[in-house]
């Protein structure tokens, strides 16, 4: 069976990528299920395995409709291969390649570049899970609780996406990577995940908003510049793991909403009119403002790490091989081919942080950030609004793009939010007016108390505008079943 639009349910794997004809790609897909199924019960969301969990599931690839609804057990999820359609003559639309027919197959020159750029975006998916797997025991209520396990199970089958790949194309060293990708642990200073990100903890729910706002950006960024890329079937399948990935910005970027709109309200209901009285915020069970301002604070400058160094070599060869493109590529006006080109790159030189022009081709992550960067702040603009619409007077800002960096060329200088260049001194005198510290934490944790009552919500976030699949306020997002 050839590629279609319908999802075939009849193999143990669901695809649309005619499995079935396919028995070498089946067979090895099946040998790595039961590691995967392993994986999941040891190092997915702790305690719910046996829940029933309203989740979508994709059916098919039709934007049109394409996901269904249903009561589901976490490990029945059915994970599935999708890829989006194929574009009859599609090309290679960057680099030295360009106008050439797209790549049905790996070309052999570049098969190392591809493995390792699918290997890191596979590493990613399972990393999330992991670093989520403790947060439904302290989910706010059970709207909140089943996109937690929706988000997991979307990326689980992001994981399956790329094992796919992998398993297809790249032969034995595939399997042995598809294998890799099971055994790294988030966190585990032996054998860690690729990405420093997705070695961090996800330790309370603002961090879960945050973390599918500012990281889950990250990873439609990379994706929009995989799904560019001139090999097609990393393309179309990047192009199908993006219609998931808008619901994960979603959840971050209605929870952090809600998170805020709750604080203002109980700040409005109490009288308090200044958002830095701390003290007196938190007594009334919210977060405080200037403490999700530091959450956001520590997730976009993780995230920003996340684009590599600004200037790439990497970069320039992905782009150059026609691997790995630029944002909404055949959007821009150039010659996609760059050799003559320069971009604008923010580095720091004699002391200060300067624009400086370099050859674009080296400077594909700096673009890709900055693409990421204005996107980013959209949504920040939306939480203002909120802010503003209760009538407290604070604003969430972006902080600079040298601040509290670990990659590339700020990695090694002490920035403030606003970009001011800091001692060593400095900086440790005011890190904790940035970024969260112990105590914030605490206070944090200190509100994560369970919320499993139909409709209900935990005492610092306000309830959603509307309910997945238009489902009323009481519906029973999930049905907890401890085993
Ligand atoms: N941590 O030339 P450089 C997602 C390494 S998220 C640790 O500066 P390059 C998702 C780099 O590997 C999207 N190491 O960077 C979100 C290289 O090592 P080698 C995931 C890092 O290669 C939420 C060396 O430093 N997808 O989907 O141009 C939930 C020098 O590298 C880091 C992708 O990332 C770091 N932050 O760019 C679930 C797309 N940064 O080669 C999922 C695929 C760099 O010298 N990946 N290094 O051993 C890529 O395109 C590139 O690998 C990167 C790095 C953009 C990540």
């Amino acid at each position: 069976m050839a590629d279609t639009v319908n999802v075939d349910y009849s193999t143990k794997i669901p695809n649309n990528v005619g499995l079935l004809d396919d028995q070498r790609v089946l067979k090895a897909l099946e040998q790595w299920h039961p590691g995967y199924i392993d994986w999941w019960m040891t190092m997915g969301p702790e305690g719910f395995q046996t829940s029933d969990v309203y989740l979508r599931t994709a059916v098919s690839i039709d934007p049109k409709g394409w996901a269904k609804f249903d009561y589901v057990k976490m490990p029945e999820y059915r994970w599935g291969i999708l890829l989006a359609p194929r574009q009859e003559d599609r090309l290679v639309n960057f680099g030295a390649h360009k106008g050439e027919k797209a790549w049905q197959e790996v070309p052999g020159e570049y098969r190392a570049m591809l493995r390792c750029l699918i290997v890191v975006q596979g590493d990613t998916e399972p990393a999330s899970v992991e670093q989520q797997r403790h947060l439904g025991k302290t989910a706010p209520s059970l709207y909140d609780m089943r996109n937690l396990f929706q988000v997991n199970v979307e990326e689980g089958r992001h994981l399956w996406a790329m094992v796919y790949l992998l398993q297809k194309y790249f032969g034995k060293d595939g399997r042995e990577e598809a294998e890799g990708l099971l055994q790294r642990r988030s966190g585990d200073v032996d054998k860690p995940r690729m990405l420093g990100a997705f070695n961090e903890a996800t330790p309370d729910w603002l961090s879960f908003f945050m973390f599918t706002y500012f990281t889950d950006r990250d990873g439609k960024m990379q994706l929009e510049s995989l799904a560019q890329s001139g090999f097609d079937p990393l393309s179309r399948t990047c192009r199908f793991m993006l219609t998931e990935e808008a619901h994960h910005m979603f959840v971050g970027e209605t929870g952090v909403a809600r998170t805020i709109e709750r604080t203002c309200e109980a700040m409005k209901q109490a009288g308090i009119e200044d958002p830095y009285d701390i003290s007196a915020v938190r007594k009334l069970g919210v977060v405080d403002l200037p403490t999700i301002q530091k959450k956001a604070n520590l997730h976009f400058s993780l995230s920003l790490d996340l684009f590599g160094s600004e200037i790439s070599t990497n970069a320039a060869n992905y782009y150059n091989s026609g691997l790995k493109g630029r944002f909404q590529e055949t959007r821009i006006d150039d010659d996609h081919i760059l050799t003559n080109a320069h971009y604008a790159v923010s580095k720091f030189v004699d002391g200060r942080i300067k624009m400086v022009e370099e050859p674009a081709l080296t400077a594909i992550n700096m673009r890709l950030r900055d693409d990421y960067v204005v996107d980013c702040a959209k949504g920040v603009e939306r939480w203002n609004k909120v802010i503003e619409k209760m009538g407290v007077n604070f604003r969430i800002t972006l902080p600079h793009v040298a601040f509290h960096r670990h990659i590339g060329e700020f990695q090694n200088v002490h920035a403030s939010p606003t970009g001011e260049v800091l001692s060593d001194a400095e900086w440790a005198k005011q890190k904790e007016a940035w970024v969260p510290s112990k105590d914030d934490g605490d206070f944090i944790a200190s509100l994560m108390q369970p919320c499993w009552e139909r409709g209900k919500y935990a005492s610092w976030i306000a309830a959603p505008k509307v309910g997945i699949d238009n489902k009323a306020g009481d519906f029973e997002y999930v049905k907890i079943h401890r085993a």
